[in-house]
């Protein structure tokens, strides 16, 4: 059986329905972190860290990924960006730091079409990255 990441580079980018948004319904359970009116944030079912933390825009509207953001985005990109920051200050991880990523398209190895940042942390991180 093909793992997450092996499925990623098999993924084929498409504007369905994620997983993501059966999330967003509560359709399924997460481990919610925060939520309000436009983010919610969540830890990854599959950690890569001791922090790994998921944001995403509760209403998607065309960001299946960065790389289809458009100007009408800025609002929710800038709110994605500030909600890390919190989250990470609420996970006890301003003091060492941490590492945001959003992987785009099949290079990226993006396997969810849904915009995410991952909010990694807990551990030292290496560079690059793989
Ligand atoms: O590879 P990209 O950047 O698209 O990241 C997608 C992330 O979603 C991966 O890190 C997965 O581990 C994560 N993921 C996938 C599922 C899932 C999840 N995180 C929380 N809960 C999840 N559920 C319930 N189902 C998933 N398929």
């Amino acid at each position: 059986m093909a793992s997450e990441k092996e499925a990623a580079l098999l993924a084929v980018p498409s504007d369905s329905p994620t997983i993501f948004d059966k999330i967003i319904n509560k359709e399924i359970p997460a481990d919610i972190v925060f939520e309000d009116d436009k983010v919610l944030a969540f830890r990854d079912i599959n950690p890569q860290a001791p922090v790994h933390i998921l944001l995403i825009p509760k209403v998607r509207d065309g960001l299946t990924g960065l790389s289809k953001a458009e100007e009408k985005n800025c609002d929710v990109l800038g709110r994605l960006l500030y909600t890390a920051k919190l989250v990470a200050k609420q996970e006890g991880l301003l003091e060492n730091g941490f590492r945001l990523v959003i992987n785009d398209g099949p290079n990226g190895c993006q396997s969810v079409y849904h915009l995410h940042l991952h909010l990694l942390g807990g551990r030292q991180m290496n560079w690059p990255p793989g």
